[in-house]
């Protein structure tokens, strides 16, 4: 099979090609290595490496291989990485103070995960398998700036994005949108974190400095040798389905632990994850205060001992560790023990506040909604093949939308998937779930609610950039398109189901 052909030849060798059965894991000759054999909360959690401007508000940062430890009793891993160290890079911004990033792509010839076996989704005549094109999630920027999947560039070049920052404080995370292979590169660890502060989150008096704590999650597998392992379809005979890994990885370490005081902290929750949802919990139930997700603060603290979250994803949460002073315990996610806390016996000054209110945050009332869209997600046949409205990647793009007109899009989930759906460039709000009559809509086309209007949960009431969308279900949003005209994406976050083809363009216009 080649490594990159387009869709439609895709199709139709993929029934002939991806009909063996599903394999299971740790067969004999399996080259995987069992993480859950390995000791858990041997490495401390290493702290994200803040990026120092090269000038006042501009950064370089190059995509490079590198080598790190996952784990104390492995040998070292290859990945790639934005910037040098063996950390992950976190660039702290202020609102209204742009930044630049020249990003550097200095990425061999040959990828880390090789695509032999794969659809690719093709880019261009002769595109490079080492191409990037950096996006930074959450941000509102115009197109030339938002890493649109076929913008990408090669080794031996670079790039220079704006960003405005001209957003509320929030949690941002840059990652490869380059098309047909952002799975991969993201795999191999391109990705960062990004904080926006602004004066109204400083006012708020939340823990601070080492009492903030970035944790990006994600799931890998490796090989014997400690080696990024990617399952691969020729290998497997498998499809390419979505990835799941069972080395949990916190900041870059297999089930890292971290001591911690007895006080109030600051947990930013980063899913930098292919596929895995994380329903996060604490061992011992101590509940999270979330206060905020994607696009900034709550309007209010929300009090939970468990919560979802999905690939792309952030959730802000304050955890009060004063209440188990002396105790040790896990932070789990989907089963799997993440990390582990380690609470310190004395108490701890804490001038930190945990506010009853956080910000304003208006409901868009549904009527000022110019157009409403009902956009079917749906995956077809055996094949792999999931599409945004029924149309592949390079079709004509349908979802064009007026400057500054709010829209609601009714996003209709016919498959048994849950999909976290992500638009480019804006924010938007969730109004609602319901579930619906699949096979009575694929014979008649049209809707059949199943069961009641369910709100969002408390945690999902602010602004939002990625929403979760059921199996079976109407997820609605209301969207303000204040994007400047141009062209942006939607796509699932599974980078899997991206890949194949959960991505449309949409069109900003005057
Ligand atoms: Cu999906």
């Amino acid at each position: 099979m080649p490594s990159c052909w387009t869709r439609r030849e895709a199709l139709l060798g993929a029934a002939a090609l991806l009909t063996a059965t599903r394999s299971s894991a740790q067969l004999p000759g399996d080259p995987s290595l069992d993480a859950r054999s390995l000791t858990s909360f041997v490495d401390p959690l290493p702290l994200p490496e803040l990026l120092k401007a090269t000038s006042p508000n501009h950064y370089a940062i190059t995509m490079q291989p590198r080598l790190s430890r996952l784990h104390r009793d492995l040998p070292l891993t290859r990945a790639w990485s934005y910037g040098s160290s063996a950390v992950p890079p976190l660039i702290e911004a202020r609102k209204d103070q742009p930044t630049t990033v020249e990003w550097i792509n200095a990425l061999p010839e040959t990828p880390l995960i090789s695509h032999q076996g794969f659809m690719v989704m093709d880019a261009h005549p002769g595109e490079s398998p080492c191409r990037t094109s950096p996006h930074l999630h959450g941000a509102h920027v115009d197109t030339k700036n938002d890493g649109f999947p076929e913008n990408w560039f090669a080794p031996g070049h670079s790039y220079t994005c704006h960003y405005p920052n001209a957003q509320d404080a929030m949690a941002l995370w840059f990652h490869d949108h380059a098309m047909g292979v952002n799975r991969f590169n993201i795999y191999a660890g391109l990705s960062g974190m990004y904080l926006l502060r602004d004066e109204q989150e400083a006012a708020l008096n939340l823990p601070r400095g080492k009492y903030e704590i970035p944790l990006m999650l994600c799931d890998r597998i490796l090989t014997k040798d400690a080696q990024l392992y990617y399952p691969n379809p020729e290998q497997t005979g498998d499809e390419e389905d979505e990835f799941y890994g069972d080395a949990m990885l916190v900041n870059g370490k297999i089930q890292p632990f971290c001591d911690v005081e007895a006080r109030r902290y600051r947990l930013r929750l980063f899913n930098t994850a292919n596929a895995r949802t994380f329903p996060l919990q604490f061992s011992n139930h101590l509940p999270f205060h979330i206060i905020g997700s994607d696009q900034g603060l709550l309007a209010a603290p929300v009090a939970t001992t468990r919560f979802d979250l999905a690939p792309g994803e952030r959730a802000d949460v304050i955890v009060d560790f004063s209440q188990t002073r002396g105790e040790t315990f896990q932070l789990i996610g989907d089963g799997f023990d993440l990390m582990q806390f380690r609470v310190s016996a004395q108490r701890s000054q804490d001038e930190s506040t945990l506010p009853k209110q956080l910000r304003t945050i208006t409901r868009i009332a549904e009527n000022t909604a110019t157009r409403t869209r009902l956009l079917t997600l749906a995956e077809y046949g055996e094949n792999m093949v999931m599409l945004l409205n029924g149309k592949f990647w390079h079709e004509p793009v349908t979802e064009i939308v007026q400057a500054g007109s709010t829209e609601i899009w009714q996003l209709a989930n016919l498959s048994d998937d849950m999909h976290p759906i992500h638009l480019h460039a804006v924010r938007f709000q969730i109004l609602d779930r319901r579930t619906i009559n699949v096979p009575a809509y694929f014979a008649t086309g049209r809707v059949e609610y199943t069961g009641p209007v369910t709100p969002p949960l408390p945690w999902e009431r602010g602004w939002k950039d990625l929403v979760q969308c059921p199996p079976r279900s109407i997820t609605r949003i209301i969207v303000p398109f204040a994007a400047k005209p141009g062209r942006y994406v939607w796509h699932c976050h599974i980078l899997e189901h991206e890949a194949n083809d959960m991505m449309r363009p949409f069109d900003v216009v005057v």
